[in-house]
């Protein structure tokens, strides 16, 4: 069984957790946290050198790093990665926007809002640009979903369970969800899915 190495309240980790159980696949799952030292010991930068979650160790000893690059791995072959060719494509520019133009808004302004060891770096000019970055994100999120039920092709994929994840915990990073109706009807849709797992399940 693959080993992943969870940081439970992670939107990143909670992507390979949620794409593991629309799999059907069972995770042994290992709790860390970035906040506690766990991600820093020589033990865990031997698995990933950058020393982030997740990772995941293979039933074979290899292991993986970067939310997205773990999800492919564990769709290939699978409904959750279009097979034409444009469609997957298109769900490999979801991914990458997810971790250039999305997460490092939306997820960044949550922790800093949640985070009591990270209040400091919460300035008002930060907010004010994280805020508008993830506005801009939501809105290129808002213009493919106000005609589509799915980001990439016509089906649910790794690019929705990519975005999901921190798109459902905006609000906690303190973005209006209002002015984005065809992104609320979708967190609606992945949530009423059969496999669907909440981020702390
Ligand atoms: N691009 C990475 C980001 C991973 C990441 O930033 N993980 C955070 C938790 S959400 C972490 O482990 N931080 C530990 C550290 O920076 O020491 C991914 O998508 O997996």
């Amino acid at each position: 069984m693959i080993t992943l190495y969870d940081m439970p309240e992670s939107g990143n980790s909670y992507k390979v957790r949620l794409a593991a159980a629309h799999l059907g696949r069972p995770l042994r799952r290992v709790r860390m946290s970035s906040r506690d030292g766990s991600t820093r010991t020589p033990e865990f930068l031997a698995r990933n050198p950058i020393g982030k979650l997740p990772t995941v160790e293979l039933e074979d000893g290899r292991c993986l790093a970067e939310s997205n690059a773990i999800m492919l791995y564990l769709a290939e072959g699978t409904p959750l990665l279009p097979t034409d060719r444009y469609d997957r494509a298109k769900a490999y520019e979801w991914l990458f926007f997810e971790q250039y133009s999305h997460e490092p808004a939306i997820a960044v302004r949550r922790a800093l809002l949640t985070y009591a060891e990270r209040a400091a770096l919460a300035t008002p000019e930060r907010m004010v640009q994280l805020l508008e970055a993830g506005n801009k994100a939501l809105g290129v999120m808002e213009a493919r979903l106000a005609a589509h039920d799915w980001l990439a092709g016509d089906a649910f994929s790794v690019a929705d369970i990519a975005l999901y994840a921190y798109t459902h915990t905006a609000e906690e990073g303190g973005y209006d969800l209002a002015p984005f109706p065809a992104v609320r009807a979708w967190l609606a849709r992945v949530a009423a899915l059969p496999g669907h797992i909440g981020l702390l399940d």
